[in-house]
């Protein structure tokens, strides 16, 4: 069952900071579900993973996410 995680992600500041977060979430979880909120700074993921896999992908991609 997947479950929907939120994070914010302040560092995250345009189309490439979105794709480079969506492609490391996706290399854990080929089906996650990634949704990302340039105004809101935050990225919202549905996924099977463990909140803290996705912030630790999110984190190793360059970027610095707190729940
Ligand atoms: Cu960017």
């Amino acid at each position: 069952m997947n479950e929907t995680i939120t994070l914010k992600v302040p560092d995250m500041n345009c189309g490439h900071c979105v794709r480079a977060i969506e492609t490391a979430v996706r290399a854990l979880d080929a089906r996650a579900e990634v949704r990302c909120d340039l105004d809101a700074k935050t990225v919202q993921v549905a996924t099977g993973l463990a909140g803290a896999a996705v912030l630790e992908a999110i984190r190793e991609a360059g970027y610095t996410p707190s729940t």
